[in-house]
């Protein structure tokens, strides 16, 4: 028996000093926003990141966006065309990103030549239905919060302006994620500092499209008026189109993500609605942060990962072999019957050791 003791021992202590690095994470001082720096964040369309430094360089500051509703048509796939409502243009939104204890201040524009009232519910926030309550802009307005980002780790933002308007605005396109980076960058499985050479930002939309009596997608000439439409598709809880960053093929082919071996590649993964699971064909992840908490200590050698709809999930891959790997939800059906499938191309030397064709197809002899 005491022989076994004292493994155990040191498992616990190990345990217990490795838990204070991801304890439970305490409101900071309030600073004064006014004092501290302000710094621009260019957005940019998914499934890219906005520049940013993984490590903050110094105290917190004033990350500003803007957001800007655009209620438009877009061919979601090859006989659908569907009125999107998204924020900058893309479905998903653009991502933010920001460092634990900053202060992230958004402005949302709703210009006139929209229709609706929109509004931003962002997870990372604290109080005010996430904001939801103070960005209330109808079209010709625009409405400005700042907020201090206390929690590290990925969290989705999205319209809410309230009843069944909540999911048709958001199963329309108006979700994206905001990413909290701790101060000191991401930790790995030991607690160590974590550098990631390239970042990806994939989300899963469902969308709920009505068809006409022959069966076809129906198009309408303004958004609102397929509401009433789209409310009774809803009622099936069962999307009519299942896709990887809002449109079949947006991350195919030519618009592949691109990686290289020896590379590690963060995959920011998010669903505002429904429930995904995410899946690397041909990789694994070596690191996932579930429920998207950069403050616990990420889960190893994971081969599927889940992300509750309403929520994003981070996960960290370090690629050792070149190819074509597919990016799916493994509910196989949502991801080769619909179009929730992605693809990264990775460049790079084989490794004959990890994987060899020791005999090609060739008839039984
Ligand atoms: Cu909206």
């Amino acid at each position: 028996m005491k022989v076994r003791i004292i493994p155990f021992l040191l498992a616990t202590a190990s345990i217990l000093s490795c838990n204070q690095q991801y304890s439970v994470f305490e409101d900071p001082d309030p600073l004064d926003p006014d004092k501290l720096p302000h710094v621009q964040q260019a957005m940019v369309p998914p499934p890219a990141l906005p520049e940013h430094d993984q490590v903050a360089k110094d105290g917190p500051v004033v990350v500003e966006v803007t957001l800007k509703v655009e209620e438009k048509k877009m061919k979601i796939d090859p006989n659908t065309t569907f009125w999107t409502l998204t924020f900058n243009g893309s479905v998903p939104a653009p991502i933010i990103v920001a460092h634990e204890g900053d202060y992230v201040q958004v402005t949302l524009v709703n210009p006139k030549t929209n229709r609706m009232m929109h509004n931003l519910d962002f997870h990372a926030a604290t109080g005010y239905m996430g904001g939801g309550d103070l960005t209330e802009v109808a079209p010709g307005q625009e409405a400005t919060i700042r907020f201090r980002v206390t929690k590290p780790g990925v969290f989705v933002y999205h319209c809410a302006p309230g009843g069944a308007m909540v999911p048709i605005h958001v199963t329309s396109g108006m979700n994206g994620v905001i990413m909290v980076l701790p101060r000191g960058g991401l930790r790995d499985e030991h607690g160590k500092r974590l550098h990631y050479d390239r970042a990806y930002y994939v989300v899963e939309q469902d969308y709920y499209v009505p068809k006409d009596d022959q069966g076809n997608y129906k198009e309408y000439d303004t958004p609102a008026e397929g509401f009433a439409d789209m409310i009774q598709v809803m009622r099936t809880l069962t999307p009519t189109h299942i896709m990887l960053n809002g449109k079949a093929g947006a991350l195919m082919h030519e618009q592949a993500m691109i990686a290289d071996v020896g590379e590690k590649v963060l995959f920011i993964t998010a669903s505002c609605n429904i429930d995904a699971r995410f899946h690397l064909i041909g990789g694994h992840a070596d690191l996932v942060w579930n429920g998207g908490s950069f403050h616990d200590r990420p889960a190893t050698n994971q081969e599927t990962w889940g992300v509750p709809g309403g929520s994003a999930v981070a996960a960290l891959y370090r690629f050792r072999q070149p190819g074509t790997y597919a990016f799916v939800d493994h509910d196989l059906i949502k991801a080769f019957v619909f179009n929730a499938v992605g693809q990264v191309k990775v460049g790079g030397p084989a490794n004959e050791d990890l994987m060899k064709q020791v005999s090609p197809p060739h008839p039984i002899p």
